[in-house]
């Protein structure tokens, strides 16, 4: 079949919109008709070829929504006319991540989906005869995609698609980085780092885990408004402290903050998170993803003080088990999306889904097909 899409064929240009070839799904995979996608920072990420496993040509993309509209042979936990949030993280429920309950980093078939093919190793896109290759085995800036099954979460069929697809990312990530990851307790002192699509959820995450004093820190003024209303108790522009950002923040928090959250993806910031943190408990989540190459420092005593260094990704949700019950989150009223939703475009003005953000313009902005 044929199906539109926006092509990244190249770092560091703009997305082509074309028609490319999609081969139906093969055994254990599902045609899935993507109806809405969210624009994250990952995907400019990729795009500006910061990412060790970029591959171009891709259909990048990985925070939709759509609905089944084929299975492959074997497929049995969805069928045709069923809603689905494509996984980035799969569940298999099989492997030795899932069956461990330690991790949501499903390994079935992770090896593939970096290197930008489906499970058996072939690209199910293709353009003018070549391949063209999946991206984070999601591909969801396409109007169709092939995706594994154990890579779909059923969710109801009420939840709006322009909505809903920002679970498949972005909510997902910051909530749960707060409620699986750090495990956030009544009364604690957060201070989150980037208020964009992930630092705002982390900071309605926090509100729901009943945190106390929630500081948001970004270099952009404008996110003031937007933090608190998600429940930002103080907001800091590093811009604005003069000196050193770290003391000031460990007086403002008495002491250093319970749990910090690092949702830039730089790693003066993440140092800087980790050593915001309160000596002989204090916990730094990094949620931003670092480009190729960079890396991590801080005094070892940092650690040897009790401050403790982790990583989140999708906010340690199990795809299929957690991200239906985040779409009942959204629909009961208990988590908010739609002010988050700063802009809706259609497939042909996805460029400037990404200029809006790079300007610092938008929270999220979502493509409907
Ligand atoms: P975004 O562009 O919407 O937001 C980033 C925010 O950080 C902006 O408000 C920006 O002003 C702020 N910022 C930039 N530099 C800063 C600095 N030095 N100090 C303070 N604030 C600063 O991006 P997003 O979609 O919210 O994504 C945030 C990060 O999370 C990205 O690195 C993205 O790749 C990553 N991410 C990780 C996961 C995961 O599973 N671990 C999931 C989604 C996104
Ligand atoms: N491919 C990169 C790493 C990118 C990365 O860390 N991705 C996060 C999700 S970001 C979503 O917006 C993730 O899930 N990581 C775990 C995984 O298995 O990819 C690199 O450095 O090579
Ligand atoms: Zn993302």
């Amino acid at each position: 079949m044929k199906t539109r899409a926006a092509v990244a064929f190249e770092a560091k240009k703009p997305l082509e919109i074309v028609e490319l070839d999609l081969e139906g799904p093969k055994a254990g995979e599902v045609l899935v008709e993507i109806m809405a996608t969210g624009i994250c920072h990952t995907d400019a990420y990729t795009l500006d070829g910061f990412d060790s496993e970029g591959i171009f040509p891709s259909v990048l993309g990985h925070e939709g929504a759509g609905i089944v509209r084929e299975v492959g042979a074997g497929v049995t936990s969805v069928k045709p006319g069923d809603h689905v949030i494509p996984l980035y993280t799969p569940e298999c429920r099989q492997c030795k991540s899932c069956t461990s309950h330690k991790t949501n980093l499903c390994t079935a078939i992770r090896a593939t989906q970096g290197k930008g093919v489906m499970p058996d190793g072939t690209t199910r896109f293709s353009y003018k005869g070549k391949p063209v290759y999946h991206y984070m085995g999601c591909s969801t800036f396409s109007n169709f995609t092939v995706l594994p099954e154990i890579a779909v979460a059923k969710i109801r069929e009420d939840a709006p698609f322009d909505k809903a697809c920002y679970i498949g990312c972005g909510v997902t990530t910051g909530v749960g980085a707060v409620i699986n990851t750090a495990k956030v307790t009544p009364g604690s002192n957060v201070i989150v780092f980037g208020l964009g699509g992930i630092g705002l959820n982390v900071i309605q995450g926090a509100r729901l885990a009943g945190a106390d004093m929630i500081v948001g820190v970004d270099i952009n003024d404008d996110k003031e408004d937007w933090g608190r209303k998600f429940g930002m108790t103080h907001f800091v522009n590093p811009k604005k402290v003069p000196g050193d950002i770290v003391p000031y923040l460990v007086e403002l928090t008495g002491g250093g903050a319970d749990y910090t959250f690092d949702c830039t993806g730089n790693t003066t910031v993440m140092r800087q998170a980790l050593e915001a943190c309160h000596r002989g408990w204090g916990e730094s989540i990094v949620i931003g993803v670092a480009e190729s190459g960079k890396e991590i420092a801080t005094r070892p005593f940092q650690l040897v003080t009790g401050r403790v260094w982790k990583g989140t990704a999708f906010g340690g949700a199990r795809g299929r088990t957690d991200v239906p019950k985040i779409v009942d989150w959204y629909m009961n009223g208990k988590i908010q999306i739609d002010p988050m939703i700063t802009h809706v475009l259609k497939l042909e003005d996805i460029n400037k889904g990404f200029d809006l953000m790079h300007e610092g313009k938008s929270i999220r902005s979502v493509v409907v097909f």
